[in-house]
């Protein structure tokens, strides 16, 4: 149908579906430097300055944050590219998904 309710015959829709979406929580813990996850912010989630640092403000106080909402291939790699760096770096940063 052509979504408009009138009843008159339409061809029907060429069959595509939403993918599920995925979001990326950011979680806090005592060590990870304030500048190093704004960095991860901006670097990964292509955040400005400003973004970034109301996120980590909000992770920093409130024990989690979202990062941004990805289909899951996305959201998977970006959580692996976060847990790589702060490994990297020595911080314990912990990032994971969480389905929409
Ligand atoms: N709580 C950390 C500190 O006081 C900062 C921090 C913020 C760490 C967000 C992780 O996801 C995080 N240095």
């Amino acid at each position: 149908g052509n979504g408009t309710g009138t009843g008159l015959l339409t061809k029907p829709e060429t069959k595509t579906k939403k993918p599920s979406m995925y979001k990326v929580i950011l979680l806090n813990d005592d060590y990870t430097p304030m500048e190093f996850v704004v960095h991860v912010l901006q670097r990964f989630f292509r955040m400005t300055l400003e973004e970034a640092t109301e996120v980590m403000l909000q992770v920093h106080q409130r024990g989690v944050g979202i990062c941004g909402i990805f289909t899951f291939e996305v959201a998977e790699t970006k959580v692996n590219q976060v847990l790589s760096f702060a490994k990297q770096h020595e911080h314990p940063l912990q990032c994971t998904l969480e389905k929409e």
